[in-house]
C-alpha cells in the first residue's frame, strides 16, 4: 500500500530517478566502477547509437581503483536501490589490449564479448529473475587470458520499450585484473556503439500485449569456456 502510494507520488510528481550500478564486490560506490553520467540522477540511455551506450560516460574517465579476481571466480555487481523494471539484465567483459592502461582505455572497438545474460519466464506476463534485484554474479570464464578488463554491466529497462527508443539502459562498467586464466580468445567480439539496433527484438518490444512467447537478448551469444 505503501509503495503503491509512493508509486503514484512518484509518477505525480514526474519524478525520473531510476537505479545505477556504481558497485562490486566489498568495494565502495564508484571505487572500482567508473562513475556514470547517473550518478546524481539515476538515468538512463536511450539512444543505443550515443557514446554512452558503452559505460555510460560522455566523457570516459577511469575508476579510482582495480579489483583483483580469479578466472573462474564471480564478481557481484551492486544496483542501486534495485533493477526494479522489467528486463534484462546483461554482463560483458573487455580485455585490455598489451601494452595499454587500463586507466586510460576505453573500450574502443569490436573488443566486448558476453558472459551472461538472463532470459525471462513466460506465462501470462512475463517476469524477469533480475526484477528488484539489488545483486548479481558476474562469472568471469576461467579460460579467458589474464590481464585487465572492464566489465560492462547492463540492465535494460522494457516497460515502455514498444516504441522506438524507448527501452531504458543503465550501464556501468567496473575495473578489474584476472590471474589464474588460460589463452582462450573468445570470439563474437562487439563494439559499443555498434551492437544494438533501435530495431533488434529485444529492444523494441511490446512486453506486455501480446504478451511474448520469446525473448531475444540483444547482443551476441554469452560466451563459456
Ligand atoms: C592486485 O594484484 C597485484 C598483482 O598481483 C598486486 O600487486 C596488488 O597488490 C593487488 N591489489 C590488491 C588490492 O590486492
Ligand atoms: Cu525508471
Amino acid at each position: 500500500m505503501l509503495a503503491t502510494t509512493f508509486a503514484l507520488l512518484a509518477a505525480a510528481l514526474g519524478v525520473s530517478g531510476h537505479y545505477t550500478l556504481p558497485r562490486i564486490n566489498s568495494g565502495s560506490d564508484w571505487q572500482h566502477v567508473r562513475r556514470a553520467d547517473n550518478w546524481q540522477n539515476n538515468g538512463f540511455v536511450g539512444d543505443v547509437n550515443s557514446a554512452q551506450i558503452r559505460c555510460f560516460q560522455s566523457s570516459p574517465a577511469a575508476a579510482p581503483a582495480t579489483l583483483n579476481v580469479t578466472a573462474g571466480s564471480s564478481v557481484t555487481y551492486y544496483v542501486n536501490p534495485s533493477a526494479y523494471h522489467p528486463g534484462p539484465m546483461q554482463f560483458y567483459l573487455a580485455r585490455v589490449p598489451d601494452g595499454q592502461n587500463i586507466n586510460s582505455w576505453n573500450g574502443d572497438g569490436a573488443v566486448w564479448f558476453k558472459v551472461y545474460h538472463e532470459q525471462p519466464n513466460f506465462g501470462s506476463q512475463l517476469t524477469w529473475p533480475s526484477n528488484g534485484k539489488s545483486s548479481f554474479q558476474v562469472p568471469i570464464p576461467r579460460c579467458i587470458r589474464n590481464g585487465y578488463y572492464l566489465i560492462r554491466a547492463e540492465h535494460i529497462g522494457l516497460h515502455v520499450a514498444q516504441s522506438s527508443g524507448g527501452a531504458q539502459f543503465y550501464i556501468s562498467c567496473a575495473q578489474i585484473a584476472v590471474t589464474g586464466g588460460g589463452s582462450t580468445e573468445p570470439p563474437n567480439k562487439v563494439a559499443f556503439p555498434g551492437a544494438y539496433k533501435a530495431s533488434d527484438p529485444g529492444i523494441l518490444i511490446n512486453i506486455n500485449y501480446p504478451v511474448p512467447t520469446s525473448y531475444k537478448n540483444p547482443g551476441p551469444p554469452v560466451f563459456t569456456c
